[in-house]
């Protein structure tokens, strides 16, 4: 199976010969669907007239094959386990393959396959390579005419990509509808859809006036989980027409709901197909997070009609020039929809724990990789977040109305071309009249750069000077790091005033807000006419994504966290107030101390409660009221030991529990409500701030407490609440609360898989010492499927990558449970089965038990054959 060859940014060349036109059929059957392609082929026109054609194909039996209408003598064509080449051909001409596939065999989840009965696709990034032989690369655009046979029973519904052209009945109880997309596309975006579907309709018209039908189709039993996917559809258009000037250009969208697919959904032309989990929706099944992540990833895939799609990749190494600008215009959308700052902390710290694990780790990459062995590795953090990130820096370093215009410049400029991460860069250049070319070195330069950071007040010269120096530590490949230009934004916060200072730099009056420009190792800037001692607040909005060290004491953290004029910068230093604490309790446990609770954590908490009555925004209340998770608290330590962390952790939330226990009290009681469940901003913050309430008061078993949750748990009136209670219950150290609740949820909800994926989550993410044996005894749940995504991440990677005391236990009966599953998916997904093992890349960062006992399963997993996939992920982390 292993075919480790790496792909170069450095070779890419043009393809030798294109495809205008694809005429494609598919006779669907379970083990021997018929694809038959006409491909209308062209030689580029600088290449020579001697060179084969070498078309992309894996596991295809080809049945027949044609050029012109003459069908191929075996001498004129070779087949090996990657494709095809036919080795003499015209200039231009028709190539005519017959194949057969079998899509019930198909559990990668890549090309043709069947999930619960229906045939669906998924073609990005290299799957189409399993329906034809074709020329699998996003540079090759050609109009595509599709032709699907169903059964009339089993398969009453016919999809493809842009509008139904043709239907009709067939002998033997078949039917066909024929599809025809308009729109040239690389054939990563090409889908069918086949099965026994019901769908909702609707309609959108778009600003010039043009009509729309969208409809969202779903399994008979999801029909009344669609109104949220279509509400925040119709909410998306209209953004992207609003903030981008884009609109959609087919009479037709449609949204399909699967219950197999390896990730949240995918942005084929036309037919967007998504797992079941990103797009289906009830009060009763899913979470306010789920509510808003739905409504994100519905704008993220719809977003891609422009940024993807009408101007698309030319090669895969360029991937974040799609998905970095259509994630930070998805996060731009659900925070103009829903409560800005909460959603810019909610990314900022997902952000910093997640992916700058993976940029300080074995698998670490630039957002532009030079270099892979499979493709589907890099659909990472890196390349989606801080692609995003890079995006979002640009947009400040232009300013939004040089942004604007370098995007439709973009659009129309690439329209129909698969173009590079530089041609959108020019683009920005070109319309803000900025030198951007020491900022192109964030897309090819790996790892977190960290900022060292320190400042002076002169009180006699009313000076503040403030010296930043960056590093980028070594990652794989790439040893030696060149200074970035980083922009800062901040402010100086006046201890006296509380307020911030007029920034006067070099002269130049600059507000009270400002970016400034860090492009050397080492710069200083000199603000003068500082009026009174300042406490610097940096990174507002955190406006670059790097880690930034200053020395701040307590009470300067203190200080910010009441007084900084940015929201997300006041949260940020409630944070790292609470990691100088942790930091002390963590050694303390370490040396066996009795541990002390820091008063000024306790009173700045006290502050925040008190604010619970008269904020605007409680979700940033609650976000503020949030300790730093495990995983973050990991982050900042230069050895992970996870014992002391969950330790000092809980001792944290149970004193300000203890403290401030009445506070907690009152702030849950005063944000219950009986109102008809919506997923409105407003509601959603008092529900979040309720919830943590209650969290507090769980932590220390406090009777009125654990009343609440069980009441709250009973009343059952929306998932969010009854999943948190469920949550807390579980989580605690009673099993006379978790079991009865426990065995109610999985009985209420046995029918219906999304639910039990959180069923499964909750239990396995419990602190508590029998977590590991849980996680063994559900997979042999009737709900629990190997062969499913969602319900591997609900129970063994939300075991692995959250429930850090538990899967790190020192006789590494986590690793090996891990390594298990590994080896298996590797058979059956290689796809999930290498996202799987990432914690286990992550074994420098534990003690020297722990590291042993992480690469022995690493090792024990290389023995075996392993996909692409899985090898490329194993030998970076042996490496
Ligand atoms: N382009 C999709 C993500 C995606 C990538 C690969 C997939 O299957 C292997 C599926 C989806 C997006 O950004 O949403
Ligand atoms: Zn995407």
């Amino acid at each position: 199976m292993s075919d480790p060859k790496p792909t170069y940014l450095s070779d890419y060349r043009p393809p030798a010969h294109r495809v205008t036109h694809a005429e494609l059929s598919f006779d669907l059957d379970p083990a021997a669907t018929r694809v038959k392609a006409r491909l209308h082929v062209e030689r580029h026109p600088e290449r020579e007239a001697a060179e084969p054609l070498v078309l992309d194909g894996e596991q295809l039996t080809l049945e027949a094959i044609a050029i012109d209408g003459q069908p191929l003598g075996e001498d004129e064509y070779a087949v090996d386990e990657h494709g095809l080449t036919v080795h003499r051909v015209p200039e231009r001409f028709q190539l005519d393959t017959e194949v057969t596939i079998a899509p019930q065999e198909n559990t990668a989840l890549e090309g043709l396959y069947q999930s619960n009965g229906m045939y669906c696709t998924q073609c990005e990034a290299e799957g189409f390579r399993r329906i034809t032989f074709y020329p699998d690369r996003p540079d090759v655009m050609a109009t595509f005419s599709t032709t699907v046979i169903g059964d009339v029973e089993r398969e009453p519904v016919l999809l493809a990509n842009g509008n139904p052209v043709e239907r009709g009945t067939l002998p033997g109880g078949r039917h066909f509808v024929t599809w025809e997309d308009p729109f040239p596309k690389p054939c990563y975006l090409f889908a069918l859809v086949a099965g026994d579907l019901e769908k909702v309709e609707d309609r959108f018209t778009t600003a010039s006036g043009r009509e729309v039908t969208l409809q969202i189709w779903v399994e008979e039993e999801n029909l009344d989980k669609t109104d949220h996917a279509m509400a925040s559809l119709k909410r998306a258009m209209r953004w992207d027409e609003e903030t981008y000037g884009r609109e959609y250009d087919l009479d037709l969208f449609m949204i399909v709901a699967v219950n197999d697919f390896n990730m949240g959904a995918m942005e084929n032309k036309g037919l967007n197909i998504f797992n079941s989990a990103a797009v289906l929706t009830h009060p009763h099944t899913a979470t306010d997070a789920a509510f808003q992540r739905v409504e994100g990833i519905v704008a993220h895939e719809y977003f891609h009609n422009w940024s993807g799609n009408r101007v698309t990749c030319r090669d895969w190494f360029q991937l974040s020039l799609k998905e970095g600008f259509t994630v930070f215009r998805d996060q731009c959308f659900s925070a103009d929809t829903n409560s800005a700052p909460v959603k810019r902390i909610q990314d900022v710290a997902f952000f910093r724990t997640a992916q700058f694990a993976e940029d300080a780790g074995p698998t670490a990459h630039p957002v532009r990789p030079d270099h892979y062995i499979e493709i589907s590795n890099f659909y990472t953090l890196t390349i989606y977040e801080k692609g995003a990130e890079i995006v979002r820096m640009l947009r400040n370093l232009v300013g939004w109305e040089a942004f604007r215009s370098g995007s439709d410049r973009y659009f129309e400029r690439f329209d129909g071309q698969a173009v590079t991460i530089e041609d959108f860069v020019d683009c920005m250049a070109e319309a803000s009249g900025q030198d951007l070319s020491q900022f192109l070195r964030w897309y090819s330069q790996a790892g977190t750069p960290e900022i060292d950071a320190h400042g002076e007040y002169d009180y006699a010269e009313c000076e503040y000077r403030l010296t930043l120096r960056q590093r980028t530590p070594a990652t794989p490949d790439q040893p030696e790091k060149l200074p970035l230009h980083i922009p800062i934004r901040m402010g100086l916060v006046g201890t006296k005033s509380g307020e911030d200072l007029t920034l006067t730099l070099e002269g130049e009056q600059l507000g009270r807000d400002t970016v400034i420009h860090l492009r050397e190792e080492e710069q200083t800037f000199v603000f003068s006419d500082v009026a009174e001692a300042p406490v610097p607040s940096l990174a507002r909005g955190f406006s670059a994504p790097v880690k930034l060290r200053f020395p701040y004491g307590r009470e300067d953290l203190a200080f910010l966290l009441a007084n900084d004029s940015d929201g997300f910068n006041r949260w940020d230093a409630g944070q790292r107030l609470a990691l100088l604490a942790l930091d002390d309790l963590i050694a303390a446990h370490r040396n066996g101390v009795e541990k002390v609770m820091d008063p000024r954590v306790v009173e700045a908490f006290r502050s925040l409660l008190a604010q619970a009555d008269t904020t605007d925004d409680k979700a940033v209340l609650a976000e503020m009221l949030t300790l730093p998770s495990e995983a973050y608290i990991a982050e900042q330590q230069p050895l992970v030991d996870v014992d002391a962390i969950h330790a000092a952790r809980t001792f944290v939330k149970q004193s300000l529990a203890l403290a401030l226990r009445d506070d907690f009290l009152a702030v849950y009681e005063a944000n219950r409500s009986d109102a008809p469940y919506a997923p409105e901003p407003e509601q959603i913050g008092a529900r979040s701030l309720k919830n943590v309430a209650l969290a507090y008061l769980v932590a220390i078993e406090d009777d009125a407490g654990i009343e609440h949750a069980q009441q709250q748990f009973a009343a059952d009136h929306n998932m969010t609440d009854v999943r948190h209670a469920l949550t807390l219950l579980t989580h605690s150290s009673r099993d006379d609360l978790s079991d009865p609740a426990l065995r109610a949820f999985g009985e209420k909800w046995a029918h219906d898989p999304l639910v039990m994926d959180q069923w499964f989550s909750i239990q396995v993410t419990r602190p508590q010492s029998d977590a590991l044996e849980r996680v063994r005894f559900l997979m042999d749940h009737p709900a629990f499927s190997l062969k499913n995504p969602n319900r591997v991440r609900a129970l063994v990677g939300a075991f692995a990558g959250q429930n850090r005391v538990n899967f790190h236990r020192p006789d590494g009966q986590g690793y090996q449970l891990l390594a298990d599953v590994v080896i298996e998916l590797n058979r059956l997904n290689p796809e999930i089965a290498a996202r799987l093992i990432t914690p286990l890349t992550r074994w420098q960062r534990f003690d020297e038990g722990r590291q042993e006992l992480m690469k022995r399963e690493l090792e024990r997993i290389r023995a075996e054959e392993l996909s692409p996939n899985v090898y490329e992920v194993v030998e970076k982390a042996l490496a």
